[in-house]
């Protein structure tokens, strides 16, 4: 499930450069049975299956934690991950995810080691390996050096609190649809004014809870008034998102 996410692209180039070092373990080392047990039945009753606590404080005490290091779950029942968060978890110095399977992990596991729970997201999953790569991925690529200049992370949306504007390249027009007259006029002050407009327009529609958040100067509030100009009522929070 990992090999192929972390040989590809920014996280391959990452770790050939020595900027990140991913050690991916299987919890069945920490077994000690013939079957190579991992999980028992719920205390309690009920379907499925719960994930033992032994390899897991196994595995832990084998790979060891230092002052810099951060134990996270992956787990629906965890705080909700976002871009501070990520950022957060970019400035550990050694980072332990532990992935569940079956129903879930035994309360023991995260309690016990004093573990960050993490949530990717309101949906149900077959286990904790894929929130694993997606939390890999936003915490690596904030680390100095891995992006190049040309895709700095300082831009991106949810740093800046906004969503971005439209992107568009040749041709001009494709299939009828035409690239904004502005962004072909070699105007640059003309196209950032539009920019932060369109972000604004996007961000408005799409997710007036990040509107209310952002910091927005005089010059946003005049933008966002000529938008309200131009589709009157339609940003409002609750019309379009219940
Ligand atoms: C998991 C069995 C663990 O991390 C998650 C998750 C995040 N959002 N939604 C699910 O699940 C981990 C799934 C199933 C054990």
């Amino acid at each position: 499930m990992f090999q192929g996410p972390l040989s590809e692209s920014i996280l391959k180039r990452a770790q050939e450069r020595g900027l990140a070092e991913i050690r991916v373990h299987d919890l069945r080392t920490w077994t000690h049975d013939r079957h190579r047990t991992a999980d028992d039945a719920p205390y309690g009753g009920g379907a499925g299956m719960v994930m033992k606590p032994e390899p897991v404080f196994e595995a832990v005490e084998a790979l060891g934690r230092t002052s810099g290091s951060r134990i996270v779950v992956l787990s629906a029942q965890g705080t909700r991950f976002n871009q501070r968060l990520a950022a957060e978890l970019a400035e550990a110095s050694h980072l332990l995810l532990i992935c569940g399977r079956y129903e879930g992990l035994d309360d023991r596991i995260p309690t016990g080691l004093g573990a960050l729970e993490v949530s990717i997201g309101d949906y149900v999953l077959t286990g904790g390996e894929i929130p694993a790569i997606v939390l890999l991925d936003a915490i690596i690529r904030l680390i100095p050096g891995v992006l190049g200049d040309a895709d700095s992370a300082a831009s991106d949306s949810f740093t800046t609190g906004l969503l971005e504007h439209p992107h568009y390249t040749r041709p001009p027009v494709y299939r009828g649809m035409a690239v904004p007259e502005i962004l072909l006029s070699g105007d640059h002050q003309a196209v950032a004014r539009w920019r932060r407009k369109e972000a604004l327009r996007r961000t408005r529609i799409r997710r007036p809870d990040l509107l209310a958040g952002a910091e927005l100067d005089q010059r946003d509030r005049e933008l966002l008034a000529e938008i309200e100009a131009e589709e009157p009522g339609s940003g409002r929070a609750g019309e379009q998102r219940g």
